[in-house]
């Protein structure tokens, strides 16, 4: 423990009532004894500032995010402006860094725990919307999976891409019979017509500030797609044929990654540049793909179809981690817990 920094005086007198009056009245003399209160004043006149008061710790807050440094504290019967009774900061520097702060997507480590923005979407489940029009609940470890509901209302064709913003919003694409873009409730299995769309998109996903993208592969170009109506506008030509993909945010580094099964490779889109980087040959046999973001491990869900992925996007180093249940999977989509 740092030795506190200030600490108050030793009692040397008993606090008092606050004025005590001698008796009797009629006499001419009055004498006064003030009390010591805790104001920082020598209010009984004995040399002595604040003594015999009851303390307490306070914990200097420099960043003023309400948590304190556990190492900077002083013992004073009120607290000083500027500290606080807790010593539960963990980064006095940063008043978005404290001890069990919720580690959102912001890359900082709001906790202090060396693992970067692990809280964002906590306890969302991998899913797959599946060729079936089921809700599939997928265990990324074994490839066992629960159907969660059926899904209703869908037009003709299957769903080839979704996205989730939250359990009531997820944004599907049905490729062929034609190709358009629906609205599903993850929870309930209803969805809704949005638009049709100028191509087939079998990977869609939202990016910063919530916005909709898509790798459109009639034209080889990524858009930007309204979600209300499924208009897209081209963000950029890719420049070559890209056949199936996914495509999947990565909220920290504000990147999208594209999945490339022509290609047998893996990119990132900065959709703020419109450029595209980290080129990286993969060796998972992608065939169907689907594509997700886990922020707890920093690395890509990937399936082949048939099979499911773990592709570590710095090196396009594919771990195979589970043979699917689910045939034939052509999405995969991150939900949230239903109510
Ligand atoms: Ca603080
Ligand atoms: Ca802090
Ligand atoms: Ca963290
Ligand atoms: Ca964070």
């Amino acid at each position: 423990m740092a030795t506190p920094l200030v600490a108050c005086s030793d009692a040397s007198k008993p606090a008092g009532v606050l004025t005590e009056t001698d008796s009797p009245s009629t006499t001419q003399t009055t004498s006064t004894y003030t009390a010591e209160v805790c104001d920082g004043l020598d209010n009984n006149d004995n040399g002595l500032v604040d003594e015999g008061l009851p303390t307490e710790i306070y914990y200097l807050d420099s960043d003023r995010d309400g948590y304190g440094d556990p190492n900077a504290y002083v013992e004073a019967c009120e607290k000083p402006d500027g500290y606080t009774s807790n010593a539960d900061d963990c980064d006095d520097t940063h008043d978005l860094r404290w001890l069990g702060a919720s580690d959102s997507c912001d890359g900082i480590d709001n906790d202090c725990d060396d693992a970067l923005d692990e809280d964002h979407r906590a306890g969302w489940v991998l899913a797959t919307m599946g060729v079936d029009s089921n809700v599939h609940i997928i265990n990324p470890l074994t490839g066992a999976s629960t159907i969660r509901t059926a899904i209703t209302g869908l037009p003709g064709g299957s769903i080839n891409s979704a996205d989730a913003l939250d359990a009531n919003f997820i944004v599907a694409h049905v490729s062929m019979n034609p190709n358009q873009l629906v609205t599903v409730d993850a929870c309930t299995g209803v969805s809704g017509p949005i638009g049709l769309t100028p191509g087939n998109l079998p990977g869609i996903a939202f990016g910063p500030q919530q916005v909709l993208y898509g790798v459109d592969v009639d034209n080889d170009e990524f858009v930007r797609i309204d979600e209300t109506d499924a208009t897209a506008v081209t963000q950029f030509a890719f420049g070559f044929d890209i056949l199936n993909t996914g495509l999947a945010y990565d909220c920290t580094d504000e990147l999208l990654y594209v999945a490339d099964q022509a290609g047998q490779q893996i990119f990132a889109v900065d959709v703020v540049t419109g450029q595209m980087s980290g080129f990286q040959p993969t060796n998972v046999p992608f065939d169907a793909v689907g594509l997700e973001f886990d922020n707890v491990t920093r690395t890509l869900y990937a399936s082949t179809g048939t099979e499911l992925w773990q592709i570590d996007p710095q090196t396009g180093t594919g771990t195979f981690l589970s043979t699917l249940q689910v045939p034939s999977v052509n999405d995969l989509v991150l939900l949230p817990p239903c109510p």
